[in-house]
């Protein structure tokens, strides 16, 4: 699957990026994009160039969540069914190699919403607006929404947002450390990649073992936590990358990491 027909996909300069291609129906969500998604993701996996991965929408909105003109028949298994074709695109990008940032320009609705909180970092256009529609419709929260919201911006925000389906402006996802930057629309692509370019150069396992880390810590006591950072620091301290990050330090110079 190389032809997609919902995303479009490029590697450019060692960074993916993966726009989700339904602009007249504000890139909402379907089977075949879904699939699509975790393909490209995989793409992204096994591409050893690639050091970073941006998802971005097409068009005016980043994504508006399920499409409603096309939803499965009532009666129809939900859950198996969006188990097996939804779900595995968000953990793919929960899990992807490398560091991934959603640049969201626009609306990021219901599902929408859910996929850019899968992703490590957001940076928002000034027109992004991030709308838990679901309550709107009469439904709960889903892929993955009240597991990531409540950790990225507290509790009492989340339940507020999800309760209400009130708008979180960008200013307001700023200030509540929902995303990393604000910028005007038309940067919001170069700025998302000027952004990412430390992480580029950077130490690609060791980053995602860091993300690795801080997801085991939402389940782990303080004692397992710190017995897997060290597990996994055993692993990293022999590997190409550390070597050289304690040697570029003693030569005073800067390091160049290579371990996928
Ligand atoms: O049962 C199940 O399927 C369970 C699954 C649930 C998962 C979910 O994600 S539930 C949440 C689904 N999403 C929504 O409820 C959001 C629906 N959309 C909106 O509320 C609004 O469109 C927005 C607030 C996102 C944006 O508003 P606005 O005024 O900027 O745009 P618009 O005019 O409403 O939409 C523009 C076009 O996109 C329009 O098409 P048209 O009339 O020009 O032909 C609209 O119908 C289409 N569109 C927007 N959202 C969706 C959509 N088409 C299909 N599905 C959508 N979700």
């Amino acid at each position: 699957m190389s032809d997609y027909s919902q995303i479009r996909f490029e590697i450019r300069e060692r960074i993916a990026t993966i726009t989700l291609n339904r602009p007249d129906a504000l890139n909402a969500l379907t089977l075949d994009l879904m699939a699509e998604l975790k393909h490209a993701v995989e793409q992204v996996n096994q591409d050893s160039q690639a050091r970073a991965l941006i998802l971005t929408g097409a068009g005016r909105g980043f994504c508006s969540g399920q499409d409603l003109k096309n939803r499965l028949p009532e009666g129809a298994d939900l859950v198996g069914t969006l188990m097996e074709a939804y779900y595995p695109a968000v953990e793919a990008l929960r899990q992807c190699r490398v560091p991934t940032l959603a640049a969201v320009n626009g609306v990021a609705a219901g599902a929408g919403f859910s996929l850019a909180l899968a992703c490590d970092f957001i940076i928002a256009a000034q027109s992004a607006r991030f709308i838990q529609a679901f309550s709107r419709i009469g439904l709960v929260p889903d892929l993955g929404s009240t597991y990531a919201l409540p950790r990225a911006i507290g509790r009492s925000r989340a339940l507020r947002v999800m309760m209400t389906g009130e708008p979180i402006s960008a200013s307001t996802a700023q200030d509540w450390g929902l995303t990393v930057q604000t910028v005007e629309g038309e940067q919001l692509l170069d700025t998302a990649r000027q952004w990412l370019q430390p992480l580029v150069n950077g130490p690609t396992q060791a980053l995602r073992k860091t993300r690795e880390l801080v997801n085991a810590s939402e389940e782990n006591s303080f004692e397992a936590q710190c017995r897997l950072e060290l597990e996994l620091q055993q692993m990293l301290r022999v590997q190409h990358d550390a070597k050289e990050g304690g040697a570029a330090f003693l030569e005073k110079r800067k390091p160049v990491f290579k371990d996928l």
